[in-house]
């Protein structure tokens, strides 16, 4: 007699669930998510460098980001846009975060901008980044370095 084959989808779901969270990692603060900080590798002399992160807001009042910080660098909130044909970046004191809504900061948008670093950051490095709300208050989460692909591919929420 065969076993039944009952079991086999949900150790698949198991499985593609354990991948998915070695892949991704969030953080709770209050009703803030702080979904997957990650920061691009820079090379050897390079001061500059770009971090990246999604911030949804469950809470039904809003909330912003005040600011970060991390001991590597001194961090800014910046955002890149396109003015007439010229990419222009520009930095932005704080970040609204209304109520029920995601904040999605990415290559060639928002960013937090990682200046004077003292060495480069490589791929597989984690490093404590502190993130200061106005409600909510402060978290330390870890940014993660590692390449991912530009254009807003969210590889880790497939
Ligand atoms: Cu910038």
């Amino acid at each position: 007699m065969r076993k039944p084959l009952a079991s086999v989808p949900t150790l698949a779901a198991l499985c593609l669930f354990a991948a998915m969270a070695a892949a991704a990692h969030d953080y709770q603060l209050g009703p803030l998510t702080i979904d997957h900080p990650w920061a691009r590798p820079t090379l050897p002399g390079q001061m500059v460098g770009g971090a990246y992160l999604g911030i949804r807001n469950g809470g039904v009042a809003g909330d912003r980001l005040l600011g970060a910080s991390m001991a590597a660098a001194k961090v800014e909130v910046h955002e890149m846009r396109m003015e007439g044909d010229v990419m222009r970046m520009r930095e932005i004191g704080t970040l609204d975060l209304p109520a029920g809504k995601t904040l999605t900061l990415a290559p060639g948008g928002l960013h937090l901008m990682l200046m004077g670093l003292k060495a480069p950051l490589k791929i597989g490095d984690k490093l404590p980044l502190k993130l200061r709300f106005e409600k909510a208050g402060e978290i330390e989460v870890l940014l993660q370095v590692e390449n991912k692909p530009a254009a807003g591919a969210d590889i880790h929420k497939h």
